[in-house]
């Protein structure tokens, strides 16, 4: 039996005193340990986020650098996020992919990297709406999972998630239905479980993409959705916790 995940990903959004209101309705209503909870500012406030939190909030990141120290401008290392008590790091989000050029292999690199430090890596996966017009769906999420099964080796993903998250779905609305989430989310613990069905059965998947209040409890319903990853409705307590309650 898999544990349900719920994260926020709140993108680049966000003020210390938005964050201080949000945070104090978050650990109000959620007090349920039936689910974990996730969420992920952005890196400026990760310390404040920790310090508001409660035990049955953790904490995480929305990308963090493939190497350890040194003259990296601008980067934030996983030695940083093990000292200010993170758990996850968000990876290979389609919005680092497409903006920032996050190639498959770099990735995978991170992918690693966090594995190794202790932390749990949430790897994101995801076609375009012109790919899944084109019936390549699985190719395209087949070709990201491979990617950093190759260069990590299986038994990483055994202290993984993975984010299926469709590239239309994402800030739009536009949900995947309950079975075509489903349907994805089945095939992606096929490919895992050609290499090892222990891992595959264990590994959470989580849908993301438009996810909200209203359409959370029919996506998680499906046997292979093990939670989501929510990015605007994270930004609102209430629905956060709904969907929270969903799970
Ligand atoms: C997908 C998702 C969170 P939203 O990016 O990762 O965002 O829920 O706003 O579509």
């Amino acid at each position: 039996m898999r544990r349900a995940l719920v994260a926020g990903n709140w993108k680049m959004n966000g003020s210390t005193d938005f964050i201080s209101e949000l945070m104090a309705e978050l650990v109000a209503g959620i007090q349920t340990s039936d689910v974990d909870v996730l969420v992920c500012p952005p890196a400026v406030y990760l310390s404040q986020v920790k310090s508001l939190s409660s035990s049955l909030i953790s904490v995480g990141a929305q990308n963090v650098s493939e190497n350890s120290e040194g003259a990296f401008t601008g980067e934030i290392s996983l030695s940083m996020l093990n000292d200010l008590g993170c758990n996850y790091v968000i990876l290979g989000h389609s919005e680092r992919r497409s903006l920032y050029a996050e190639s498959d292999a770099v990735v995978a690199d991170k992918f690693i990297a966090t594995v190794t430090a202790g932390l749990m890596p949430i790897l994101c996966v995801g076609e375009t709406l012109e790919e899944r017009e084109e019936g390549k769906t699985l190719e395209v999420v087949g070709r990201q999972l491979k990617a950093v099964i190759d260069v990590a080796g299986i038994e990483a993903f055994a202290s993984a998630v993975i984010a299926y998250e469709p590239i239309w779905a994402i800030g739009t609305g536009k949900t995947a239905t309950p079975d075509q989430a489903q349907d994805v989310h089945a095939a992606i613990r096929a490919m895992i479980a050609e290499h090892d069905a222990k891992t595959a059965s264990a590994i959470r998947i989580l849908y993301g993409g438009s996810v909200n209040a209203s359409n959370a409890a029919e996506l998680f319903a499906n046997d292979d959705v093990d939670g989501g990853l929510v990015g605007g409705a994270s930004l609102k307590a209430n629905d956060f916790i709904a969907i929270c309650h969903a799970a």
